[in-house]
């Protein structure tokens, strides 16, 4: 083990890593099993070419980013918090008022681990799960964004990984190893949520998770950068600004699959956009149904004693809690949910506290209707009659009050014939799936595109479209 590594200069940081020797340590002891992770488990092809990469460097609002080519075994992890000042006080639960902490208090050590964990599981997860992508990308710049997308969920590991060293041992150092050895999708040790055990198969899954899957980690992230535990809300709040991005990828990526399908219907006359090689739009609702119920299950149970915990506690908070016009504690506040009884749908009230994730959820459901508002005026704007919905709550669930009964997308209660007879118009059959297979083919001539997608706007850092983004 090369001790002489420069740890500070190698992980790029702003914590004065130079100055705990301990932490070094740690991290000098993990760094390899996280490149033999990256290098197994990371981006199957291009390791070695040169990717037009953005990188953190600092925190500054005006410049936190640096752009260039490297190989992305050579991108630099870093570890950032952001600004955090004197003052701080936290904002909400049992103890409001009081200065944030910037250690674990002992009582809260098991929840926080917990919080810490399952958001660091879900970042290499994401990596897995996109690893074979590059193969059939669309296009240079499509590829290079998903690796910039993959070596910034790498970062986000280091993110929490970096939290459980500093802060929770030799625990902390034994749940950065786990988190290296639990893989997506398999079964004797899968990752933590449900989604991340999912395959991502095709482009059009990449987009629609990065849209809906991504966007929960908006969610989480936000709920997290109200922690009492300041580090971790620093460090959440930091991540966030590198979210957007991945974001943007999945919402431009859509939008450029509904333009192309658009185009194809009117420059055919024809609803047939699959005999002209584009994907149409029922199959992108279908697709819309999956990973939007998939993603909803990230919240939890919308009634959750954990969640309370949480909130009380002062670990985890809501969605711009800050923003919010209440006493912040939730003694006695209202809050409107959906529940199940006897085969119907009604809306009940009950005490704000017991239903946080519940809020979340509809706070990301909101969210995400902005979203396919915008992919349909694409469409309306195009003279074509045809919209996207997202499917009602209790669509597809598994976890939660609806993960035992089935629902039709528009929010009706059937039964299990029903559902069986209607699956494959719901969501993806598997016929859909492999037709969509079938169009994905690797584009790397600079500025061309797959059939089935529209090129983007523009490029990336105010490149051309054009620009060669990944050196074949
Ligand atoms: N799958 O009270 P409940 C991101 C378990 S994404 C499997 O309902 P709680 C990213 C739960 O663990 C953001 N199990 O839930 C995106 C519990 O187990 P136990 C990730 C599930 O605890 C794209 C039981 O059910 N960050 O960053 O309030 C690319 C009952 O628990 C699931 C976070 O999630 C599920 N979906 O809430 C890359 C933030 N849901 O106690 C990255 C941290 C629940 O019975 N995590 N369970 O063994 C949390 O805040 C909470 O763990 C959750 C669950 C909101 C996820
Ligand atoms: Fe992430
Ligand atoms: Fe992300």
């Amino acid at each position: 083990m090369a001790t002489n590594i420069d740890y500070n200069e190698l992980i790029p940081n702003n914590v004065d890593l130079a100055s705990d020797r301990r932490l070094q340590r740690a991290l000098e002891s993990w760094h390899p099993k996280f490149m033999q992770w990256w290098r197994a488990r990371g981006p199957e092809y291009f390791q070695d070419n040169d990717v037009y990469l953005r990188t953190a460097i600092s925190v500054d609002k005006n410049g936190w980013a640096h752009f260039g080519k490297l190989k992305m075994p050579d991108y630099r992890w870093g570890i950032f918090l952001a600004e955090s000042s004197a003052e701080k006080k936290i904002s909400f639960g049992e103890h409001k008022g009081e200065s944030v902490w910037q250690d674990v208090p002992g009582e809260y050590r098991a929840p926080l681990r917990r919080l810490i964990v399952t958001q660091g599981d879900t970042e290499p997860a994401s990596v897995e799960q996109q690893r074979l992508l590059a193969a059939t990308a669309p296009s240079l710049i499509d590829m290079r964004n998903l690796f910039q997308v993959n070596v910034e969920e790498g970062r986000h590991l280091w993110a929490m990984v970096y939290l459980l060293m500093a802060h929770f041992g030799r625990d902390g150092r034994e749940e950065a190893e786990q988190l290296l050895i639990r893989q997506s999708g398999d079964p004797d040790k899968p990752r933590i949520l449900g989604a991340f055990n999912e395959k991502t198969p095709d482009w059009l899954a990449f987009f629609m998770f990065t849209f809906f899957t991504d966007r929960d980690g908006k969610y989480q992230l936000a709920s997290l950068a109200e922690s009492a535990f300041d580090p971790l809300a620093r460090s959440a709040q930091f991540m966030l600004t590198e979210e957007a991005h991945h974001m943007y990828v999945g919402e431009t990526g859509v939008s450029r699959v509904v333009q192309r399908a658009c185009e194809i219907m009117n420059d055919n006359k024809t609803d047939d956009v699959r005999r002209f090689g584009g994907i149409d739009l029922p199959t992108l609702q279908k697709y819309i149904n999956f990973h939007f119920s998939v993603s909803e299950d990230l919240f939890g149970s919308g009634q959750s004693t954990n969640a309370a915990n949480y909130y009380t506690s002062g670990l985890k908070g809501r969605y711009q809690e800050s923003r919010l016009k209440d006493d912040h504690q939730l003694t006695d506040e209202p809050y409107k949910v959906v529940r199940v009884e006897n085969g119907k749908l009604i809306t009940i009230e009950v005490s704000a506290l017991s239903v946080v994730n519940e809020r979340l959820r509809d706070d990301y459901i909101a969210d995400c209707q902005r979203g396919i508002d915008r992919w349909n005026k694409i469409i309306s704007d195009r003279g074509i009659e045809f919209s996207f919905q997202l499917p009602h709550r209790a669509f597809h669930r598994q976890i939660g009050e609806f993960a035992d009964v089935h629902a039709t997308p528009d929010g009706r209660i059937i039964d299990q014939g029903e559902w069986d007879r209607h699956t494959n118009d719901w969501l993806p059959s598997e016929a859909d799936q492999e037709f969509v297979a079938s169009l994905m083919v690797q584009v790397t001539e600079p500025g061309e595109f797959a059939a089935w997608i529209a090129p983007p706007r523009m490029g990336i850092n105010d490149q051309p479209v054009d620009f060669e983004y990944v050196t074949l």
